[in-house]
């Protein structure tokens, strides 16, 4: 039934950690947004597309929107969030099943205004002891705004995803397909392999460094079916280098062990990666730096 296909994009909005990288992934059915238990591991708007028999579905995962406005960096992953919020066909509102909070509710100011439905997703439902206390949490979103539907699932292990699968198709035009099928994402692969490093930095280090980190990939070249990576990550402080590397170089290697299993995944290919840390101070509050390491303005 080709001219019963059905396409579109899907914004993924939420306040920081809810879950939604891991939704995306899920969806998605492979990797293609890093997550990590630190808020602010998203940057950078990110699309990712999901093939069924009878529909495409092209998600669109953003950073968390933050309360305030803080340095460059915050600024310019808030605008990354609601930029995503325009031109797209129907909107995945996150939030956990914890229940609502203040930093929800802003979020949720946000969507309101828009005018695409709004599917209300209700993630962590395995952190539940009962089924039963996700009821109250139902009436209460219920009176916050008319959302087309509200769907409780659980990100990580599944529950309830070929139903949202369903409502969110639903509400998409029926249209061919936005991407070509073998098309995972909108990024490049340079742009995911900084990413993977990112995701390993974000896993492995405490509160500090994370957000003062970014990676610029320097070289990234396939030579005799080995795709070699070399990765520069940018840090603010040499006490934060010094984090970074680890006793003996304990902590880089194991990063980059990581982050290598992860390309090798993704790419399908043997992966050679090195990494240097190098120090830049202040690049996370200046304009230009932060352009450079390719935060600029996404639409
Ligand atoms: N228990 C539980 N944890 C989840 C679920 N979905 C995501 N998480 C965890 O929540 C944290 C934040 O996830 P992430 O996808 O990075 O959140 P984001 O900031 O909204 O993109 C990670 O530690 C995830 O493993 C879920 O359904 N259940
Ligand atoms: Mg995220």
């Amino acid at each position: 039934m080709e001219d019963h296909f059905r396409s579109g994009l899907i914004t993924i909005i939420g306040r920081p950690n809810v879950g939604k990288s891991t939704l995306l992934n899920r969806l998605v059915g492979q990797k293609v947004s890093i997550t990590s238990r630190r808020p602010q591991t998203t940057r950078h708007r990110i699309m990712g597309v999901a093939n069924k028999p009878t529909a495409q579905l092209v998600y669109v995962d953003t950073p968390g929107l933050h309360l305030g406005k803080g340095k460059m960096i915050n600024r310019f992953m808030n605008r990354a969030a609601t930029g995503a919020l325009q031109g797209v066909d129907c909107i995945a509102m996150v939030i956990t099943a914890k229940g609502w909070q203040e930093a929800d509710e802003r979020v949720l100011e946000a969507v309101s205004r828009q005018e695409q439905p709004v599917v209300l997703v209700i993630n962590k439902m395995d952190l539940l002891k009962r089924r039963e206390d996700l009821l109250p949490l139902l009436e209460q979103s219920k009176m916050r705004m008319e959302f087309a539907e509200i769907i409780p699932v659980s990100a990580t292990d599944g529950t309830n995803m070929e139903q949202l699968e369903k409502v969110l198709t639903k509400l998409l035009p029926e249209q061919p397909p936005l991407f070509p099928e073998d098309q995972l994402t909108d990024r490049s692969e340079r742009f995911m392999a900084a990413e993977f490093v990112r995701e390993q930095i974000f896993r492995s280090l405490g509160q500090e460094v994370p957000y003062s980190v970014a990676v610029e990939i320097e070289r990234f070249k396939k030579e005799k079916k080995i795709l070699h990576i070399n990765a520069l990550i940018w840090v603010e402080k040499s006490g934060q280098k010094a984090i970074l590397i680890g006793k003996g170089g304990d902590r880089l290697k194991q990063i980059g062990t990581a982050a290598r299993k992860e390309m090798e995944v993704f790419f399908g290919s043997k992966v050679n990666l090195v990494l240097w840390v190098k120090v830049r101070e202040g690049w996370s509050d200046s304009e230009k730096a932060v352009r450079s390491l390719g935060y600029a303005d996404e639409d």
